[in-house]
C-alpha cells in the first residue's frame, strides 16, 4: 500500500500548495474582498459548499478553505485518509480553477468549455433517468497512441455515454475526427489536470439539485455520487503525483479508475484498475461501474446513437433535403389488424435520394403498426419517437412533427450508401425494440412520390391529426377516472414523484398522461402506476385520497400530501430537471415562471439557476415549483390561486411559444382577450417597479384580485 498512498500524498501537498500560493498571490494582487464565483450556478464553488456548507464568495473565504484542504492530508498510510487526501486534492483543483474565473469568463483558451452551468446539469436528468444516456465517461491524460483513446471515446459515444475529456486527449480525439461538443455528448473540459474539477461538481451538483443532499454533510454527498452517479474514470499515459491524487478523490466518490498502464500490485479491486489492452477499456470500465448498454444493431452503414441526436448537418453538406416548406410531406402511425400488414416489410415508393445536387423531395413516413395490446392512442406516442430515432442516426437530422418537418441527409452518409430504405429500417428496429409489448407486427412505408404524397397528406393524415388534437382538446382531469404516478426520476431524486393527468404533464415536459398510459401498457411494473381517482378532499385544489395514498406509496412515506392544483397548498414535489420554475411577485398579487434556457435575471432579482435552486430533491416548497412548459397554458394551472390570470412576468421566448394555448384557455375560462400581452416580459421590464408599472397600464387581470399571500 505505501508506493500507492505516498503517490498521493505527494500529489495532494503539492495541490495544496499550488492553491496556497495561489491565494495568497490573489489575495496580494486583488485584496481579499475580491469576488469569486463559478458562472451560473446557485452552488457557489460546489465542493467547498457540498462538504462543509461555507459559502464561498470572495479571496479572503477561501483562505480558511486552505486550512481544511491542508488538515485533510494527514499523510497516514491508510487508504481511508489517502482517499481524504485525494478530496483535498479536488477541494485544491476547485480553487485553482475558480481563480481564473475571477472578473468574469477566463482569459485564457484551455482548449474546453470549463465550468458546467447549472441549467445544463439539469437538463441531464431526463437522459440520465431513461437510460438515454447510460453513464459519464471521465477521460484524462495523453494516450502514447492518438487512435487508442479516439477508439475508445467513439465507442462511449456511440453507447450513449456522456464523455468528458480532460488534458491532451482533448486535442488527441480532435485530430482523430471526434466530434465534440455537448450535443455529441463528447464534452471538453479543459487541458490543465485541474480541469477535472468541473466534472466533479457536476456529479456533486446532482447531490444538492435532484437529491436533496444537504450541505455540508459530507457522508450524505460521498453516498449519493457512489450510488446514483454512473460516472467513472479512464486515465490514458503515463501518471504523475498530481493525476493520481486526483484519482483518489475520483475514488473517493465512487468513480472507479481504470488506467492504461500497469501498476502492478498498487491496484485495488474495484476502484483502481490497470487495463494495458485498449480493446478491453470499454467493456472493464462499463462493467466495474455496473454500466449497462442497449447494444443498437441495426442493418444500416451510419451510426446509430442518442449521442448523434444533436447533430446539425449545414446545406451545404446536405445530400437530400425532404422540407414541409417547399413539398408535402407526413409522419403517420397507424394501428392495423393483424392480418392487414406483413411484418417486417419496408417499402420505398418514388424516387430514392440520388444525384448529384441537392435532391428536394416530398416524403411520407407510413408506419402501421399491428399487436393485440395495441391502442389508437399509442399511434402519437410511437410517432413522436420517429422523431428522435432519426436524429439518431449519424448523418440525419430531423426537426418537427407530423405535416411540418425538416430531414436532411447528409453527403457523407449518402457517400456510405445511406438510402432511404435504411429510415424504413432504423424505424422497425426501434418499434420492436422499444415497443415491443404492444408491436407484435410492423410495416414501414417510405413515399416520395409526390402525387401519393398529397393524397395521404389530405386523405389520412390531417384527418387524423386533427381527430387527435379533438380527442386531446377533449380529455380533461375530469373526463378520465385514472392519474398515473411517475417515478423515473427517483434513481436521482428518491422522495420524489409527479402526478400525471391529461391536463398536467410531467415537470420534465417528456412524459404526457398518454406516454404514461403507454408506458405503464408497455413496462406493467415501470415508473407509471396507475390512480384510480378516488376520494375528494377539495375540487379547486385538486385533493384526492387516493392520489395521497399513491404518492405516499410511491415515495416510501416520505410525501403524503400532494395537489394537483396549487401553488401554495402542498404543492408537487420537484425532482430537479424541470422545464420551468414558478416563483411569486407579492406586490403585482402574481406568480412569474421562468424557463431553463433563459439566462437572464427575473423580477426577484433571482436567475433559473438560483430559482430553481430553491425548490427540488423532491422536496415540497410551496410558491416554488418546477412545471413544464406545456403546463402553463393549462386550465389547470395554479387553479387554486385563481388560475393562469395570475401569470405577471415570463421571458419573452417563453411567452411567444405559449400564446396560442394560453390566451385561448384564459379567453375561455375567465372572458379576458389577448391575456399573453398583459404578461411582463424581459424586453419590458424586470426592475419590480416597472414591472408593476406595465401590470398597471397594460390593465393586468391579478392587480383585480385579493392578495396572494
Ligand atoms: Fe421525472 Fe416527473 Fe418526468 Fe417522470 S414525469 S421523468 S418523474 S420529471
Ligand atoms: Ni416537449
Ligand atoms: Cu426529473
Amino acid at each position: 500500500m505505501g508506493a500507492l498512498t505516498d503517490l498521493i500524498y505527494n500529489g495532494a501537498n503539492a495541490v495544496a500548495g499550488l492553491t496556497e500560493a495561489a491565494v495568497n498571490d490573489a489575495i496580494a494582487s486583488g485584496g481579499a474582498d475580491t469576488a469569486v464565483a463559478f458562472p451560473d450556478t446557485a452552488y457557489f464553488l460546489p465542493t467547498i459548499y457540498a462538504a462543509t456548507g461555507v459559502k464561498v464568495k470572495t479571496l479572503g473565504d477561501l483562505t480558511a478553505c486552505v486550512g481544511v484542504l491542508k488538515s485533510l492530508i494527514t499523510n497516514k498510510d491508510e487508504l481511508g485518509d489517502a482517499l481524504n487526501a485525494g478530496l483535498a486534492t479536488a477541494v485544491g483543483a476547485e480553487i485553482l480553477q475558480a481563480l481564473r474565473y475571477i472578473g468574469g469568463a477566463p482569459a485564457d483558451d484551455d482548449g474546453g468549455i470549463g465550468f458546467v452551468p447549472d441549467p445544463v446539469i439539469r437538463s441531464l436528468g431526463v437522459p440520465l433517468v431513461t437510460g438515454d444516456i447510460p453513464g459519464v465517461a471521465v477521460v484524462l491524460g495523453e494516450a502514447a497512441d492518438p487512435k487508442t483513446v479516439a477508439h475508445v471515446v467513439k465507442d462511449y459515444q456511440t453507447n450513449g455515454l456522456l464523455t468528458f475529456l480532460v488534458g491532451k486527449v482533448i486535442d488527441q480525439c480532435a485530430e482523430q475526427g471526434v466530434k465534440m461538443g455537448l450535443d455529441y455528448r463528447v464534452v471538453p473540459l479543459g487541458r490543465g489536470v485541474t480541469a477535472v474539477t468541473h466534472v466533479v461538481t457536476v456529479a456533486i451538483r446532482a447531490a444538492l439539485i435532484f437529491g436533496a443532499v444537504q450541505p455540508g454533510d459530507l457522508a450524505g454527498l460521498l453516498a449519493y455520487t457512489k450510488e446514483r452517479v454512473p460516472a467513472f474514470v479512464n486515465a490514458f499515459g503515463a501518471l504523475d503525483e498530481v493525476t493520481v491524487s486526483a484519482g483518489a478523490g475520483a475514488i473517493a466518490l465512487g468513480f472507479p479508475v481504470i488506467v492504461d498502464s500497469d501498476l502492478g500490485d498498487i491496484q485495488v479491486p474495484g476502484a483502481l484498475v490497470s487495463v494495458t489492452d485498449h480493446a478491453e477499456t470499454v467493456r472493464t470500465s462499463l462493467e466495474l461501474r455496473g454500466i449497462k448498454v442497449k447494444a443498437k444493431n441495426i442493418d444500416i452503414c451510419m451510426g446509430f446513437a442518442s449521442a448523434f441526436e444533436g447533430e446539425i448537418i449545414k446545406k451545404a453538406d446536405t445530400q437530400a433535403e425532404f422540407y414541409s416548406g417547399n413539398n408535402p410531406t407526413a409522419e403517420l402511425v397507424v394501428r392495423r389488424n393483424a392480418d392487414e400488414i406483413e411484418d417486417g416489410k419496408i417499402t420505398v415508393i418514388g424516387p430514392d435520394i440520388d444525384g448529384d445536387a441537392l435532391v428536394e423531395l416530398p416524403l411520407a413516413t407510413y408506419v402501421e403498426v399491428a399487436g393485440s395490446k395495441m391502442q389508437t392512442d399509442f399511434e402519437p406516442v410511437i410517432e413522436r419517437k420517429i422523431h428522435h430515432w432519426f436524429n439518431y442516426v449519424e448523418g440525419v437530422m430531423h426537426t418537427g412533427q407530423r405535416n411540418l418537418f425538416r430531414l436532411r441527409v447528409s453527403r457523407d452518409a449518402y457517400a456510405a450508401g445511406f438510402r432511404l430504405k435504411d429510415l424504413g429500417k432504423v424505424i422497425y428496429h426501434e418499434i420492436m425494440d422499444e415497443f415491443d409489448a404492444v408491436a407484435d407486427k410492423c410495416r414501414v412505408t417510405l413515399i416520395t412520390d409526390v402525387a401519393r404524397v398529397r393524397e395521404i397528406l389530405e386523405k389520412e393524415a390531417m384527418p387524423r391529426y386533427r381527430a387527435r388534437d379533438e380527442r386531446l382538446d377533449a380529455m380533461t382531469d375530469e373526463s378520465v377516472d385514472t392519474f398515473y404516478t411517475c417515478t423515473l426520476c427517483q434513481s436521482f431524486a428518491p422522495s420524489h414523484c409527479c402526478v400525471v393527468t391529461p391536463e398536467r404533464l410531467g415537470l420534465c415536459g417528456a412524459v404526457s398522461w398518454l406516454d404514461a398510459k403507454a408506458t405503464k401498457e408497455l413496462t406493467p411494473a415501470g415508473p407509471n402506476q396507475p390512480i384510480a381517482k378516488q376520494g375528494v378532499i377539495d375540487e379547486r385544489l385538486g385533493a384526492y385520497e387516493s392520489v395521497n395514498a399513491s404518492v405516499f406509496e410511491a415515495t416510501r412515506g416520505a410525501v403524503g400530501s400532494v395537489t394537483l392544483y396549487s401553488i401554495l397548498e402542498d404543492p408537487m414535489t420537484s425532482c430537479g430537471c424541470f422545464e420551468c420554475v414558478c416563483g411569486i411577485i407579492p406586490e403585482a398579487k402574481g406568480f412569474f415562471i421562468v424557463n431553463r434556457e433563459y439566462a437572464g435575471t427575473t423580477p426577484s432579482g433571482m436567475s433559473f439557476g438560483e430559482l430553481a435552486s430553491m425548490t427540488g430533491g423532491g422536496v415540497q416548497t410551496p410558491g416554488f415549483m418546477g412545471h413544464g412548459r406545456h403546463f402553463i397554458a393549462s386550465k389547470k394551472f395554479a387553479f387554486a390561486e385563481g388560475g393562469a390570470p395570475r401569470i405577471v412576468w415570463m421571458p419573452k421566448e417563453l411567452k411567444d411559444d405559449v400564446r396560442p394555448r394560453l390566451d385561448k384557455t384564459v379567453k375561455e375560462l375567465y372572458g379576458i382577450d389577448g391575456f399573453t400581452d398583459k404578461i411582463c416580459d424581459e424586453t419590458i421590464a424586470t426592475d419590480i417597479d416597472e414591472v408593476l408599472a406595465y401590470l398597471q397600464s397594460a390593465g393586468h387581470p391579478a392587480l383585480e384580485l385579493a392578495d396572494i399571500m
